[in-house]
């Protein structure tokens, strides 16, 4: 009885419910929205969408949202790929710096007799046969006056012999100017990509001039984490940045590799802290700190750090903000973004309370020719800087051709999957 009782009285209250609640929309219903979207948050019943709107984002119209952009590319010149045979690789870019009344960056370099094996067949690699695009590799650098055609200056940070880390490779670089002098953080392999996995701790090397001489720290600076942890075998794409006074260096992991969900399309980004740019770095408790991206792009803006998060993770395809350098938000939404970007960006050090943003940096293209044997350096131009206002990178969308799309096709197991749905309703049809 009582429960009856009780079961009478709920259905009354989620009735009421819905009544106040339709009273409520019923009311909203005699004020339309409005045709000029209001400046400021409307008093009024929103739905989740529009409150996102308003409280999600530093504004409410993508023409004004500082960390909004659309992405323009140009092709680099100075940089030859003998004819994208698979020789000659260059990618992964480090952030480009302005030193001595012109632009340095550094990357990934490979000069191999032969195009990589690939991954999948590393155990054919040898010492001078590459595994993936970016075994055997140094650390090269180039000059620019311009930032648009670029003088190969040759190797920066070579492979350190056997068993130093980096013996086999020395990647994905990225730069940091402390205190007067200036350290590369790169991926120190071991091994040949491939054998096991992409696993690799980072190392730095030091040197007083961008120009080098560099000096092998012969330290790892960011080891992997405990069995069983997040990072345990993949230390990526090394990011350091300087904030209140310390070095903030962001990395990808590669982890959960699972047969069932193979590739996986899980990246997040971690982030170490030290005091010295030779360490002892320590991680973050709330590691992961970004929970997609790949070759993360970041740059301070305003008090906090922006993200540019791109490729993979259920954010991909997004530009992120962190206010506190740990806790990132979506700012907003884009497309085309640049691959393993390195930006310009002149406060990356200067441990700035007031970050300006970026507008152009160095990316890449990973299978350049289609067939997966080299990657390329192009230049990104973008509007994510407080210090321009360029309407020309704010569109709401590129337009993708026809043939564009064609060139995503089905493939033959979902075109057998849909004749096999059409043939079950017309098997329905006779029955
Ligand atoms: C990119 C980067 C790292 C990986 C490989 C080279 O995905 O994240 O540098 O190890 O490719």
């Amino acid at each position: 009885m009582i429960k009856r009782g009780l079961l009478i009285f709920a259905s009354i209250l989620v009735l009421v419910g819905c009544e106040t609640e339709n009273k409520t929309v019923k009311e909203a219903s005699k004020e339309e929205f409005p045709f000029f979207i209001p400046a400021e948050k409307p008093d009024r019943p929103l739905s989740a969408a529009v409150t996102r709107n308003y409280d999600a984002y530093d504004k409410i119209r993508p023409e004004q949202n500082e960390l909004y952009t659309q992405f323009k590319y140009t092709k680099l010149k100075g940089f030859d790929y003998n004819g994208g045979d698979g020789t000659i690789t260059r990618r992964d870019p480090s952030k480009v710096i302005f030193e001595k009344g012109k632009y340095y960056v550094w990357y990934t370099g490979r000069k191999s007799p032969v195009r990589p094996v690939g991954m999948a067949s590393a155990k054919e690699a040898t010492d001078v046969i590459p595994s993936a695009d970016w075994d055997l590799s140094d650390i090269w650098y180039a000059t620019s006056k311009d930032g648009f055609t670029w003088k190969e200056e040759g190797i920066a940070v070579p492979r350190p012999p056997k068993p130093q880390a980096g013996w086999r490779s020395v990647t994905t670089t990225d730069i940091l100017k402390f205190k007067g002098k200036y350290y590369l953080y790169y991926q120190a392999f071991m091994e040949a990509s491939g054998l096991r996995g992409d696993f690799c701790p980072v190392s730095v090397a030091y040197a007083d001039s961008p120009d080098g001489p560099w000096t092998h720290s012969n330290k790892i600076v960011i080891p992997n984490g405990p069995e069983g942890s997040w990072d345990q075998f993949s230390i990526h794409d090394p990011y350091p940045l300087v904030h209140e006074g310390k070095i903030y260096l962001y990395y990808k992991g590669d982890f959960d590799k699972r047969k069932e969900f193979k590739p996986s399309k899980i990246r997040m980004q971690g982030l170490a802290i030290a005091e010295n740019p030779l360490g002892p770095f320590v991680k973050h408790p709330l590691n992961p700190v970004i929970n997609s991206g790949h070759e993360t792009t970041l740059f301070p803006f305003k008090e906090g750090v922006a993200a540019i998060v791109q490729r993979d993770g259920m954010e991909h395809n997004t530009i992120q903000y962190a206010k506190d350098w740990v806790n990132f938000e979506i700012a907003s939404i884009t497309e085309l973004m640049p691959v393993a970007g390195g930006p310009f960006v002149p406060d990356a050090f200067t441990d700035t309370k007031n970050g300006r943003g970026i507008t152009w940096g160095i990316s890449h293209f990973i299978n350049a020719d289609g067939n997966w044997n080299h990657t390329i350096l192009t230049r990104f131009d973008c509007d994510l800087s407080q210090d321009i206002d360029d309407q020309k990178m704010k569109g709401h969308h590129y337009n993708y051709g026809p043939e564009f799309h064609y060139t995503h096709k089905l493939s033959g197991d979902q075109k057998k999957r849909i004749i096999k749905e059409t043939n079950k309703l017309k098997g329905n049809e006779t029955n």
